[in-house]
């Protein structure tokens, strides 16, 4: 073949697969409805991408949840605490979501993207199995649809890496030889179904891996290309170059290799290597961003695609990755202006161009000569848009990234904070976020009508915090927050606000499961053209004598869920926004706000994959966050929250955030996070989180207590905090009340414990 793409969005154009999922768990649904509707959302797909012109279609790459899960239900490999349930799609989505006696299946991040996966559990119990059902389910009903369909599963390196240990089982990846024998029959199966192609996704064989690693890449594909009775391979990477793994592929007889060539290249290869790697295999060129949002350049990718030709035995044109992880279409999208518009390419678009670059390939340039001129057109418009180019933007920047961190040192810092706030031993307070209430989300939607007009939805708003700063004076917490009625979104609230963003109307992405996220576009130079949280966080100070802390978003987590600018390095646009937040953290401090949070939940989401790159990013990281925080006033006390608790590499870059509080995740990992905070000289204050607000259960006073006293083994007390995990704003009013409640009663009784 000589055009496909690596995959496909699954949820639908208008998310129909969320509704009718969530329909069905509600009980809304019946089984034959979501189906049915399952089925149609596939063929609408497989026929566009028929009808553009590819002549390789993928499938299987549909799902009710999430790919991994999938597979491990192919393998036989779901947990034996949803074994009991006998409908496989029951037993499915409790693996996902758990119910009210079992608990799910983790879930981590998909690579470095915004999707996240289900960690398929692998353990003594497990008792590998095939049920190739779905896939070949899947692949009839398109076959019969006269449809080019090419099955699309994750291979057993990728599957096994990403997996996790459970029960006192050795690394999962020593497992590989068990799973061979399902995926030579599998293969054989799906060849006498009619595939004449079958895609092996390996994503995995982009990071780092050992030699034994790398060594599994030639044995299980020259095991699997040495089958008889097979489909044609193609064994498929993305999100990085192979490196290393695509010479041990290159020994095996699979036909086909795809590789992402706009994040990856072959430029590790030596010439020599390079010329003889692809010699008689199908390269399935990776040349349309999947990960990104911005139109093409075709004369680029030709050129790029006429240089492989001398190395492969054929070159297919194809997306650099799956499209899971770019809207759909811009057709709807009515409030971008024309220029912007023509910047852009989402899924339907990164198809077109796709097929433009094989047409060009097939047929000449002249044969899509139009396409060629409107992306040059596009390209041009887009160099010289003065909206990308402001200097002194530019040079205000270059000045003040200078003067980025805090003018004295923590210890310092602290003894002015301390005599400004006046706080406790053991301060309590929340991370920021209270429910999002039935009348809060129903004031945001009035609006949005135009039934109530914005000073009501201010008044309606202003109303709701002092709601929250009421219950948590009643509570008795001693730092307070004025809760986020008027965010959903935080990084959308803020790319709102900002110039060089834009928002979509209906560019949802799959995040996990049935819920997506709209990504904001970052396309220009960012600006903060007016304060944009200072007038909330004023009327919450106004209605107390406690301190409110001022709530921010920092530059990194709004890069990470957002689409990026690709003109410049990330660092030099995570410079802009950390100068637009240093600005807005300035206006809260001179608006009287004595406590400032700038959260980073994403810092670790960045991560590169391969740990060569991981110092330099970790570098513009921290030091964007410096420059967003150190305008303030040593006496201004930094607040930041990370939602994890393993932190691994990153511990060094958090204790460099140089933060006066830092918050983190640690209910869940019993506090032995601290331990390694204490390692590596961490001397700040520190709030881990005292309860999981994952969970709706409202944890005992005896409880939190102990959770301090375990904290104070760790932490002395004059730098402990005290407060929740996270946010509160998926839990109910009533769950938040007592489990609050709860935590101010646990910390005066470890306070009283102290002076006793
Ligand atoms: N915001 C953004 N990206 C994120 C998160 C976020 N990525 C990582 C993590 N948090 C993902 N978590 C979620 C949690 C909930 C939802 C999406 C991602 C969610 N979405 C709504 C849905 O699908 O119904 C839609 C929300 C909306 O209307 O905007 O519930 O916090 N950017
Ligand atoms: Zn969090």
């Amino acid at each position: 073949f000589t055009a496909t793409v690596t995959g496909t969005a699954r949820i639908g154009p208008r998310r129909e697969l969320k509704r009718a999922v969530e329909g069905y768990w509600a009980g809304r649904v019946d089984r034959a409805g979501l189906e049915r509707i399952a089925a149609g959302l596939r063929m609408d797909v497989q026929r566009a991408l028929v009808d553009a012109g590819l002549d390789s279609v993928p499938v299987n790459t549909f799902s009710y949840y999430d790919q991994m899960l999938d597979t491990a239900a192919m393998l036989g490999a779901l947990p034996a605490r949803v074994a009991h349930l006998e409908d496989g799609l029951d037993r499915y989505f409790a693996a996902a979501r758990g119910d009210a006696d079992t608990t799910p299946l983790e879930m981590t991040k998909w690579f470095d993207t915004n999707y996240h996966y289900i960690v398929p559990e692998i353990g003594p119990d497990t008792n590998f199995r095939l049920d190739a059902g779905k896939v070949l389910g899947e692949l009839k009903e398109s076959l019969d649809a006269g449809i080019p369909a090419r099955p699309v599963i994750i291979g057993p390196i990728t599957f096994l890496l990403l997996a996790k240990a459970v029960d006192g089982g050795a690394d999962p990846i020593g497992r590989i030889a068990e799973i061979w024998p399902l995926y030579d029959e599998l293969l054989g199966r799906l060849r006498d179904a009619g595939a004449g192609w079958v895609q092996l996704d390996e994503p995995a064989l982009v990071g780092d891996l050992t030699p034994d690693q790398l060594a599994l890449v030639a044995r299980t594909y020259g095991r699997f290309a040495g089958l008889e009775h097979r489909p044609a391979l193609l064994v498929t990477s993305y999100f990085g170059s192979l490196g290393p793994a695509l010479e041990e592929l290159a020994t095996t007889g699979v036909e086909g290799i795809g590789i992402d060539l706009v994040r990856g290249n072959l430029d590790e290869l030596d010439e020599n290597t390079r010329s003889q790697v692809l010699r008689d295999k199908l390269l399935v060129a990776g040349v349309v961003n999947g990960r990104n949002v911005w139109r093409t350049d075709l004369d680029k990718a030709l050129a790029l695609l006429d240089g492989l030709d001398d190395l492969a035995g054929s070159v297919a044109v194809s997306t650099s990755c799956s499209l899971l992880h770019v809207p759909y279409s811009l057709a709807d999208e009515t409030g971008l202006d024309d220029a912007l518009r023509s910047w852009l390419a989402f899924g339907h678009e990164k198809v077109r161009e796709v097929v433009t670059l094989a047409t060009a390939r097939r047929h000449g340039a002249e044969a899509v000569g139009a396409a060629l001129d409107e992306c040059r057109a596009a390209l041009v418009s887009r160099s010289r848009d003065p909206r990308l180019h402001e200097d002194d933007l530019r040079a205000r920047l270059a000045d003040t990234a200078e003067r980025g961190a805090r003018r004295s040192a923590y210890e310092q810092r602290r003894e002015l904070q301390d005599k400004v706030l006046g706080l406790p031993v053991l301060p309590t307070t929340t991370i920021g976020s209270y429910p999002q209430t039935a009348a809060i989300r129903g004031a945001r939607v009035a609006l949005r009508k135009n039934e109530i007009d914005a000073r009501e939805y201010t008044r309606r708003m202003k109303s709701e915090i002092a709601q929250v700063i009421e219950l948590q004076e009643r509570l008795g917490l001693d730092v307070l927050v004025h809760g986020e009625p008027e965010r959903n979104d935080m990084v959308q609230y803020f790319a709102e606000q900002f110039e060089g963003f834009v928002a979509t109307q209906y560019g949802w992405v799959q995040s996990y499961g049935s819920r997506c996220v709209r990504p904001p576009i970052l396309f220009g130079e960012v600006r903060r053209p007016r304060p944009m949280t200072v007038e909330w966080i004023r009327h919450a100070q106004s209605l107390t004598s406690k301190p409110v802390k001022g709530m921010l978003t920092g530059p990194v987590t709004i890069l990470a869920w957002s689409f990026v600018r690709d003109d410049q390095p990330l660092a030099e646009s995570a410079q802009q926004v950390a100068l637009a937040i240093r600005e807005e953290a300035q206006d809260l401090e001179s608006s009287g706000i004595r406590v400032i949070q700038v959260d980073e939940p994403a810092l670790r989401e960045l991560l590169p994959i391969r740990s060569a790159d991981r110092a330099a990013y970790l570098e513009w990281a921290v030091g964007a966050f410096r420059l967003a925080t150190g305008g303030v006033a040593d006496d201004t006390q930094v607040h930041t929250h990370l939602c994890y608790s393993e932190f691994g590499e990153v511990i060094q870059a958090i204790a460099d955030l140089d933060a006066d509080v830092t918050s983190i995740e640690a209910a869940r990992s019993r506090m032995e996070v601290l331990d390694d905070l204490t390692q590596i000289g961490f001397a700040a204050g520190v709030g881990p989180g005292v309860y999981d607000i994952h969970s709706p259960r409202v944890p005992t006073v005896d409880e939190v207590a102990a959770s301090l006293r375990l904290a104070l083994r760790a932490v002395p007390a004059a730098r402990l905090w005290v407060n929740p995990d996270c946010g509160l704003k998926t839990r109910a009013p009533q769950e938040v009340e007592a489990a609050l409640s709860n935590v101010v009663q646990a910390a005066d009784r470890v306070r009283s414990e102290l002076t006793a």
